[in-house]
C-alpha cells in the first residue's frame, strides 16, 4: 500500500512544491481546498487528475481550517499516515488587519486538526507537520535564531503561530503523538504569492522593464531577511516526518540579505544598474544605467516608499541556523540567493512578455498592482 498524505493548504506555494515531492515519492496524496468564487488550484493544476477516473494518486477535498466538521469528515476519510498542515493567512501585514480570522485559521485551525487525530484514535498512525515560522522570534534575542531561541512574536500572525507551535508540543507530551514543528525562515519561488515582498519586487521589475509599469512602491527596505527557496524546504518538510522521534527544526540557509539587496540583485537580472538616494519616506531608487532594455530610460525612479506597507511593528531582522537540521538530518538547501532571484526574474520576465505580445495585440490586460 502507498503512504498516504493530507495537505492543509495544497494550493498554496508549499503545498505545490510538496504534493509534486510526494506524489514522485509514490504517495496517495489528498489535499484540502477551500471554496472559492474562482478557480484556486492554478498551482497544482498540472498535477490534477480526472476527478471521474477509478485510479487517483492525488484526491482534493472542500474543507477550511475554521470549520471542524469538514476537517474531522476529511481526516476520517482519507485517515493519513502523515499529515502536513501547510493552510494559513499567511500575510503577516494583512495579519494586522484580520487579527480575528488569522487567529482562528492559523491557531485554532491546527488545534482542530490535532482534535480531530486524537478523537478519531488516529495517535498511533497519523504523523503531523506543523508550519511553524521564523516570525515566532520577532524582536530576536539571540543571533543567529535556533531550536532554543526564545520567542517574541510581533504581529496577530506571529502570535496565531505562537499557539499553534506550543499546541503542537502540548499534544506530543501529552498523549504522545507525532506532532512536529518546522521552523521555517522565509521562502520563496516563482510560485510566491503575488503581495510577498520578493515576488512583489520580481514581478514588479519585470514589467518596469517591458514598460508596462513605471515604479515599484514598499514599504521597510531595511528588513534583513533569510531567504531561500521553497522547493528546498518541502524536503526537509518531508524528511522531518521519516525520523524515529518527533522533534522540532529550523530550517535556513545561514545568509541574510536586505529587501534593498534584492532589489538590487533582481535588477542586475534585469541588466539594471540601480543609485539609492534619499533615506526613510523619501528613498528611491533610480536607474543608473541600462544594458539591454530600451522602455527604460537611465534617470528614471523606479522604486518610491510607501507608508502604505509599514507594520504597527516590524521584524528588522531575521537570521537562521540550521546546523541542527544539517546534524540530524543531512539536509542543507541547494539553491544560492543568486539563483533563486534569477529564477524568479525569470518566470517573472516570461509572463510580463506575455502581457506586453497581449497589449501590442489589441487586448487589455489588466494587472494587479500591490
Ligand atoms: P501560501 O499563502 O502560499 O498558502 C497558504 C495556503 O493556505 C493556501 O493554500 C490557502 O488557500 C490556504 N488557506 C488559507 N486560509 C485557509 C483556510 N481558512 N482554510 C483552508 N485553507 C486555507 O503560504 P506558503 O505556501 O508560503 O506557506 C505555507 C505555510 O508555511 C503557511 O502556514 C505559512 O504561514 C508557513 N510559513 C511560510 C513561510 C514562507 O516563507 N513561505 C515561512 C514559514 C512558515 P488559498 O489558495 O485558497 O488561498
Ligand atoms: P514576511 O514576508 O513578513 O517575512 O513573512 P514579506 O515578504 O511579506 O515581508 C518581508 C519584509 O519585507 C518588508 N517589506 C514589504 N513586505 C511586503 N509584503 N510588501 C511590501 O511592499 C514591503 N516592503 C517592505 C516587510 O515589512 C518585511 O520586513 C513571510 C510569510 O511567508 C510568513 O507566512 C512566514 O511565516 C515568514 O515569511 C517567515
Amino acid at each position: 500500500m502507498p503512504k498516504r498524505a493530507l495537505i492543509t493548504g495544497i494550493t498554496g506555494q508549499d503545498g505545490a512544491y510538496l504534493a509534486e515531492l510526494l506524489l514522485d515519492k509514490g504517495y496517495e496524496v489528498h489535499g484540502i481546498k477551500r471554496r472559492a468564487s474562482m478557480f484556486n488550484t492554478a498551482r497544482i493544476d498540472h498535477l490534477y487528475q480526472d476527478p471521474h477516473q477509478r485510479q487517483r494518486n492525488l484526491v482534493l477535498h472542500h474543507g477550511d481550517m475554521t470549520d471542524s466538521c469538514s476537517l474531522t469528515r476529511i481526516v476520517q476519510a482519507v485517515r493519513p499516515d502523515e499529515i502536513y498542515n501547510l493552510a494559513a493567512q499567511s500575510h503577516v501585514g494583512v495579519s494586522f488587519e484580520e487579527p480575528e480570522y488569522t487567529a482562528n485559521t492559523d491557531a485554532l485551525g491546527t488545534l482542530r486538526l490535532l482534535e480531530a487525530i486524537r478523537m478519531l484514535r488516529l495517535g498511533n498512525r497519523t504523523r503531523l507537520y506543523q508550519a511553524s515560522t521564523s516570525e515566532l522570534y520577532g524582536m530576536v534575542q539571540e543571533t543567529p535564531q535556533r531550536e532554543t531561541t526564545p520567542f517574541y512574536p510581533r504581529s496577530p500572525y506571529a502570535a496565531a503561530k505562537l499557539y499553534a507551535y506550543w499546541i503542537c508540543v502540548n499534544y506530543r507530551e501529552a498523549y504522545g503523538m507525532y506532532a512536529c514543528n518546522g521552523i521555517l525562515f522565509n521562502h520563496e519561488s516563482p510560485r510566491r504569492g503575488e503581495t510577498f515582498v520578493t515576488r512583489k519586487i520580481t514581478r514588479a521589475m519585470a514589467r518596469i522593464v517591458l514598460g508596462l509599469q513605471d515604479c515599484l512602491y514598499l514599504g521597510n527596505l531595511s528588513a534583513r531577511r533569510d531567504w531561500g527557496h521553497a522547493r528546498d524546504y518541502v524536503e526537509m518538510q518531508w524528511l522531518m516526518l521519516q525520523q524515529e522521534e518527533p522533534e522540532d527544526f529550523v530550517i535556513a540557509t545561514g545568509m541574510q540579505y536586505s529587501v534593498r539587496d534584492f532589489i538590487d540583485a533582481a535588477a542586475r537580472e534585469l541588466g539594471l544598474l540601480l543609485c539609492w538616494e534619499g533615506e526613510g519616506l523619501h528613498e528611491t531608487a533610480t536607474v543608473l544605467l541600462s544594458t539591454v532594455h530600451d522602455r527604460v530610460r537611465p534617470g528614471q525612479v523606479i522604486v518610491r516608499v510607501d507608508p502604505r506597507y509599514f507594520r504597527p511593528t516590524e521584524v528588522d531582522t531575521l537570521l537562521g541556523d540550521p546546523s541542527k537540521a544539517a546534524r540530524r538530518l543531512g539536509w542543507a538547501p541547494r539553491t544560492t540567493f543568486a539563483e533563486l532571484v534569477a529564477e524568479m526574474v525569470e518566470n517573472d520576465l516570461k509572463d510580463a512578455r506575455r502581457d506586453a505580445l497581449m497589449e501590442e495585440s489589441g487586448y487589455a490586460v489588466y494587472a494587479c498592482k500591490e
